[in-house]
C-alpha cells in the first residue's frame, strides 16, 4: 500500500485529500478542505493566491506522511514572476472583465477559424491567449520572466521547480493539440512571448521534493517527491471517469460542467467550431472533446444571494416544481460574471417569452432543468460530431451528489448516468501518482480500479425525450 496526496482546487473550494492505493484498493479520505473566496480588488477579480498555499500547507500537515503529492486546479490562469523569482501580484480570475472586447482584437489579427485550426479550443473570453493580450501593455507583464500556470505556481513554491504541465497548457490556446507542442507561428503573429513558459512536462513526470521550508512546516520527514499530474482539474477528472470501454460520454459536473468524450484525435473541422466544442489535452495522448456548460455555478451564485440556505431542503423543494416550465440557455457566457443571478435568470426566462421563476425552489428547478437540457445538447451534439456513439453518459464531480440533476440528465440524454465519483479531480490526480510509482498500468486498468472500488449510482432514463426536444426549440426560438 501507499499514500499519496492530492490538491485538488476548484472555483468554490480547495482541499487535500489521501489516497491510500493498493493492488485491490483505493481509498481516498479528505484531510482538509477550505474555501476559495476570490477577492474584488480596486484592479479587478483576483483569486486570494496566498491563503489558497496556506491550505496546501495545512492540507499537507493534516495528510501526514505520504509517498508523493499532486496538484491540479481550474484552467487557463496563471502568476507571473520577476527576475527573482518573486510574484508580481494577484493571479486575475478567470470571470474578470479585463478580457471584454478582446477577442474581437486577436480575430483581426488570426481569424476565428484559423485560431481554431491551429489549437482546436473553444472560443472563451478568458483563454489565457486572451488574457496574456489583454495584459499586453501592463507594466506587471513587462517585468515578468516567467508565467506558471496555477497548479504550476503552487508546484513551484513546493519544491522551487518551474514547469508547465501540458494537460493544463493546453487550456491556454497557445498548444497545437496535433503534436502536444506550443503554436510558434500562433504566438508570434499575436507577440506572446513563448519564453515566458517553463518547459512542458507531463502528467506522471517529477516535478521536484518538497522543499526542506515545506517539510518544516508541514512536519513531513524528506524526500517526498512531488509529481506532475493531470494538472488540469478537468484532465483529472476524466482520468477517474469509471468507464467500461470506449462507447462513453462524461459529464464534469462542479462549478462548470464540462460535457463531452475521450477522443484519440481531435476534431477540428468547421461543423465543430460553429458549436464551439473544445479540444483539450488528457492523458497519454487522449484528446478532452468537450464544450463548457455554465455549470453548478449558476446555482451557487443564487444560493449566495438567498444567505445560503440548506441545500438538500432546496433541491427537494425543487423536486416538487413541475419540470420544463421555463429553461435559460446554460451554454450562455452572459451568465460568466457573479452577481444578481436569480434576477438574471428571470429575466431570461421573461425575455423568451416563459413564465418567471420566483421562488428559489422554482429557480432552482429552473437551473437544473437548464443544464439537463444542456447536457443533453452537449452530449448529442459531441456523438455527432467527432462520430463516436455512446451507450452510458458518467457523471463525477460534485454535482453526482445532485439526485435530482443526475436523474434530469439522464432523462434529458435518454441515456443511463452512472453517477460517481464526486472526487474525481482528487481520485485522477492520485491514480497518476500510483501509475508514476508502478502501482497501476495504463488508463484501462485505473478506470477498472475505479469501477471496482468506487460507489456509483445509476440512474435509468425515464420516458421519452419528447419534453426535451421541444424545450430546446422553445429555447432556439
Ligand atoms: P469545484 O471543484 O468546481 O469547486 P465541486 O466538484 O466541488 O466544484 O462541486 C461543487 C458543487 O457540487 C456545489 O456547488 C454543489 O452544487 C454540488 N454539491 C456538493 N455537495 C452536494 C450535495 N451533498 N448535494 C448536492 N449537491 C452537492
Ligand atoms: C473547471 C475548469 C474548466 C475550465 C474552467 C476555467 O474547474 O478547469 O475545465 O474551462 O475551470
Amino acid at each position: 500500500m501507499k499514500s499519496y496526496a492530492a490538491v485538488d482546487l476548484g472555483a468554490s473550494s480547495g482541499r487535500v485529500m489521501v489516497g491510500r492505493v493498493g493492488p485491490d484498493t483505493l481509498e481516498l479520505t479528505e484531510a482538509h478542505r477550505f474555501p476559495n473566496r476570490p477577492v474584488r480588488t480596486p484592479e479587478g477579480l483576483r483569486w486570494d493566491i496566498l491563503s489558497l498555499y496556506a491550505g496546501v500547507l495545512d492540507g499537507l500537515r493534516a495528510a501526514g506522511q505520504v509517498d508523493s503529492v499532486g496538484i491540479d486546479s481550474w484552467a487557463v490562469d496563471y502568476g507571473l514572476l520577476d527576475a527573482d523569482g518573486a510574484l508580481l501580484g494577484n493571479p486575475v480570475h478567470y470571470r474578470d472583465t479585463r478580457t471584454q472586447g478582446v477577442a474581437e482584437k486577436v480575430w483581426a489579427t488570426v481569424p476565428a477559424a484559423e485560431l481554431y485550426a491551429a489549437t482546436g479550443l473553444q472560443y472563451a473570453p478568458f483563454n489565457t491567449l486572451y488574457q496574456l493580450v489583454a495584459a499586453a501593455s501592463s507594466a506587471q507583464l513587462a517585468h515578468a520572466k516567467r508565467l506558471l500556470l496555477v497548479p504550476d505556481l503552487l508546484t513551484y513554491w513546493l519544491t522551487g521547480e518551474a514547469g508547465t504541465e501540458l494537460t493544463n497548457a493546453s487550456t491556454t490556446q497557445l498548444i497545437d493539440p496535433r503534436t502536444g507542442d506550443w503554436s510558434y507561428d500562433l504566438a508570434a503573429r499575436l507577440g506572446i512571448d513563448l519564453g515566458l513558459f517553463a518547459p512542458l512536462r507531463r502528467p506522471g513526470d517529477p516535478a521536484g521534493l518538497l522543499r526542506p521550508g515545506v517539510l518544516e512546516e508541514t512536519g513531513l520527514t524528506g524526500p517526498v517527491p512531488v509529481t506532475a499530474v493531470g494538472s488540469h482539474d478537468t484532465a483529472s477528472a476524466v482520468a477517474a471517469v469509471p468507464a467500461v470501454g470506449e462507447r462513453f460520454a462524461y459529464i464534469c459536473t462542479g462549478t462548470w460542467s464540462l460535457a463531452g468524450l475521450e477522443l484519440a484525435a481531435p476534431v477540428l473541422t468547421e461543423a465543430s467550431r460553429a458549436a464551439n466544442f473544445t479540444n483539450e489535452l488528457g492523458l497519454d495522448g487522449t484528446v478532452r472533446y468537450l464544450r463548457n456548460i455554465m455549470g453548478l455555478w449558476l446555482l451557487q451564485e443564487c444560493l449566495r444571494e438567498w444567505g445560503n440556505p440548506d441545500l438538500d431542503d432546496l433541491l427537494s423543494a425543487a423536486a416538487g416544481v413541475p419540470a420544463l416550465r421555463s429553461v435559460v440557455d446554460a451554454g450562455d457566457a452572459a451568465f460568466l460574471a457573479p452577481g444578481r443571478m436569480p434576477s438574471r435568470i428571470a429575466d431570461a426566462c421573461r425575455a423568451s417569452g416563459q413564465p418567471v421563476p420566483g421562488s428559489p425552489a422554482e429557480i432552482t428547478r429552473c437551473i437544473l432543468d437548464s443544464l439537463a437540457l444542456a447536457h443533453r445538447r452537449a452530449v448529442l451534439q459531441a456523438q455527432e460530431l467527432a462520430d463516436h456513439p455512446v451507450d452510458v453518459v458518467h457523471v463525477v464531480g460534485g454535482g453526482a451528489r445532485n439526485a435530482l440533476l443526475c436523474r434530469l440528465t439522464a432523462d434529458a440524454c435518454g441515456l443511463p448516468v452512472v453517477a460517481g465519483p464526486p472526487e474525481a479531480a482528487a481520485l485522477g490526480n492520485i491514480l497518476v501518482q500510483a501509475r508514476a510509482q508502478n502501482q497501476t498500468g495504463d488508463r484501462t486498468e485505473m478506470r477498472a480500479l475505479l469501477s471496482r472500488t468506487q460507489p456509483l449510482t445509476r440512474y435509468e432514463p425515464r420516458g421519452t425525450t419528447a419534453q426535451w426536444q421541444a424545450a430546446e426549440s422553445r429555447l432556439t426560438q
